[in-house]
């Protein structure tokens, strides 16, 4: 399908910048090209050209200019790109000039959308690309690139022909009643389709999804004094959090971004947790109790200086069997808290940095399968959810001893439901969903 106009949008991120892209897609590009790039020639495809951007006389910027002529290009469709001087002024001269010749604005996601709709890429890929462009951290991003070259395709084209393959047992048995029995056929359609129902259950990961795009909560909590600022501190490497040696120093929550293994992790620094605080201190106690029930992981800090006080003790039991590494502080003064006594203890000092390299370890450690599973995304796990309760319900219906008919009502309805994953299967209202979710330009 080849779309009649000519779109253009700026490629690149809007802002200062080395260079700016403006893109142009559609089968009026050369036209276009042609029409704004001085000295005029013929260009060969795919080749970069040093000239001029001119229009009406007057100079727009210096540029590099390529034809890139379908269907070798992101679109499929004919592409021309203005590699112009970054800054706002160049590329907006460019767009005003293009869209006075007759291209129209891109809207968000439309190049994206047109590659989907001329069969360059699928839905999934397309998803990919977009968070691609949005990925904050290294790890999302190498996870939407496993995306890209097809890691939720290949698993759902898997389970698309596990499908099918159950539904042609169900044709057979309809088809040869003498040769099948009801029981056998049934039996065997109920336990595929419920093995089949675990596969895409097991596959969704929305806690890792979570962590993946918006990064590891971790909170740092304990009573006062036993140095959770000097921690934050060391930890983000810079001085965030005031430190001071008076107890109920840090009364509101702070926070730091970090960067561990690639993984985003939102430390937080909160008020010592004590019960005789005054109103201002209590207010920060309340809030830090809130912080630590959000937290994906909770750093509890203690003093391995000082025996555990009534404090340590209460934060134990509160944190126990939740996401958690005690945090044994101070430790480059002589311990009386070891790591041994401890489960997933480690010893530091925020002041001479020993152990630190293994607390990072540590909290990483919990983001480590973040976007290891096949499918990442909150649009691919609530499908293949529903698709595995459409097998449970043929299940049910076939061990039940219904008619084998109706769970193949069923068997088919989680197909369409799969088949939606990879956009074999889009309605209109589905691609506007997620192309307008696009910055314009991709
Ligand atoms: N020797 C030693 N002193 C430390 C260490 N970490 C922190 N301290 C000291 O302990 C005191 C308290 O440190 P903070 O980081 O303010 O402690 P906090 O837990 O944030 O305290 P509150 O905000 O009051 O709850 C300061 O005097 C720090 O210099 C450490 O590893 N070793
Ligand atoms: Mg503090």
């Amino acid at each position: 399908m080849i779309a009649s106009d000519t779109i253009a949008a700026l490629a690149t991120a809007p802002g200062t910048g080395g260079i700016a892209i403006v893109r142009v897609s559609g089968p009026d590009s050369e036209r276009l090209l042609k029409a704004l790039f001085t000295p005029a020639r013929d260009f060969e495809s795919h080749r970069l050209y040093y000239g001029h951007a001119v229009y009406q006389g007057q100079t727009l910027d210096e540029c590099m200019a390529v034809l890139m002529r379908a269907p070798k290009t992101y679109t499929r469709e004919d592409v021309a790109e203005f590699h112009l001087h970054g800054g706002a002024y160049a590329a907006n001269a460019v767009l005003s000039a293009l869209y006075a010749l007759g291209a129209r604005p891109a809207e968000p996601g439309e190049f994206t959308r047109r590659a989907f709709l001329n069969g360059r890429i699928d839905l999934s890929r397309a998803e990919a690309v977009m968070r691609l462009i949005s990925a904050e951290s290294g790890r999302a991003a190498r996870a939407a690139l496993r995306q890209l070259s097809g890691g939720a395709d290949s698993f759902i084209q898997k389970a698309q022909t596990d499908l099918l393959s159950i539904l042609s047992g169900v044709a057979a048995a309809l088809d040869y009643p003498e040769e099948i029995s009801f029981e056998e056929a049934a039996g065997k359609m109920a336990d595929a389709a419920l093995a089949l129902a675990d596969t895409l259950e097991s596959a969704c990961d929305e806690r890792g999804a979570r962590i993946l795009e918006n990064g590891l909560e971790a909170v740092l909590c304990g009573r006062p004094n036993v140095g959770k600022s000097s921690l934050l501190n060391a930890l983000a490497r810079q001085e965030r959090a005031i430190v001071t040696d008076l107890p109920g120093t840090t009364r509101d929550v702070i926070r730091a971004d970090i960067r561990l293994n690639g993984l985003l992790v939102h430390l937080s620094d909160t008020a010592g947790l004590r019960e005789d605080a005054d109103t201002v201190e209590r207010i920060g106690v309340d809030r830090a109790r809130q912080t630590i029930r959000g937290a994906d992981v909770v750093l509890a800090v203690l003093d391995a200086s000082r025996p555990l006080a009534p404090e340590d003790e209460a934060l134990l039991r509160d944190i126990d069997g939740a996401p958690r590494v005690i945090v044994l502080n101070k430790c480059d003064l002589a311990p009386v808290l070891r790591p041994a006594d401890f489960e997933n203890a480690v010893a530091v000092s925020a002041v001479t940095g020993e152990g630190m390299a293994d607390l990072e370890e540590k909290i990483a450690a919990f983001g480590a399968n973040a976007g290891q599973s096949a499918l990442t995304q909150a649009r691919h796990m609530a499908l293949a959810r529903q698709a595995a309760d459409a097998l449970r319900r043929a299940a049910a219906c076939a061990q039940a001893g219904g008619a084998i008919d109706i769970a193949a009502v069923e068997l088919h309805e989680a197909l369409h439901l799969l088949g939606r994953i990879t956009g074999e299967e889009v309605d209109e209202k589905l691609l506007d969903d997620i192309f307008s979710n696009f910055c314009v330009g991709k």
